[in-house]
């Protein structure tokens, strides 16, 4: 088992984004960590109930549920759940924990106010190769849900129904192209093992090379080089 940290760092503002709406937020963290069994969601596919939810009230509910009926089949593993960002630009983190037979994650949260609009990243795979990913960062582009008709942040309820499938927003009020931010996974490691320089809880070829860079290292006659205080 290992623990991750996620961090949501949203830049969405008046500056990177053409239209930018009166309070703009974001909805608490939801998601899970889980096999290859099992997808929450996924772009050209219709939403379930949990992301129609969250996607259009910013709620965990039932999506947590769905998380949960995966994780009593084996298929999920730890439910991700964290705070929102109550004005963007802004930044959240939360920690999880995952393991070697989970080695997925999916994570989601609701653009505000939105009719159906969200941003998160679906089976991002964490573990490869035999070793943990010390960090990995993943731009947000906005995602339309597919469960709403409406234009604007501010539409009224349009129920889509049937739904459509999940897409891309590439047009109003996203048509800057711009990302909205970004999430951050940093591998946790609390008792790292000796040897292991870069801090990603294994002692592998590229703690060696932070060692060899630095062999018989003075100071004194390179006090410009980076390893030096
Ligand atoms: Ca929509
Ligand atoms: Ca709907
Ligand atoms: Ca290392």
């Amino acid at each position: 088992m290992v623990r991750y940290e996620v961090t949501f760092d949203a830049t969405w503002s008046a500056e990177t984004h053409l239209h930018f709406p009166p309070n703009p937020h974001f909805s608490g963290l939801i998601g899970g960590t889980h096999n290859d069994k099992v997808v929450f969601w996924q772009l050209g596919e219709v939403a379930s109930d949990g992301i129609e939810r969250m996607a259009e009230s910013g709620v965990k509910s039932p999506l947590d549920s769905e998380i949960d009926t995966a994780a009593r089949s084996g298929n999920a593993y730890s439910l991700i759940s964290g705070g929102g960002i109550g004005r963007s630009p802004g930044s959240v983190s939360t920690t999880f924990e995952m393991n070697s037979s989970h080695p997925l994650l999916t994570v989601v949260s609701m653009i505000a106010p939105s009719p159906d609009w969200f941003v998160g990243v679906s089976g991002l795979r964490l573990f490869q190769d035999g070793h943990w990913l010390g960090e990995a960062v993943l731009e947000l582009d906005p995602y339309d849900a597919g469960t709403d008709s409406g234009v604007d942040f501010t539409s009224a309820n349009d129920d889509t129904n049937p739904s459509d499938q999940i897409t891309i927003l590439t047009d109003f009020p996203f048509e800057d192209n711009a990302p909205l931010g970004t999430f951050t996974f940093r591998l946790l490691c609390p008792n790292p093992p000796a040897g292991d320089i870069n801090g990603d809880c294994r002692v592998d070829f590229s703690d060696l090379t932070l060692l060899l860079s630095n062999w018989m290292l003075d100071c004194n006659q390179n006090p410009m080089n980076p390893a030096c205080p």
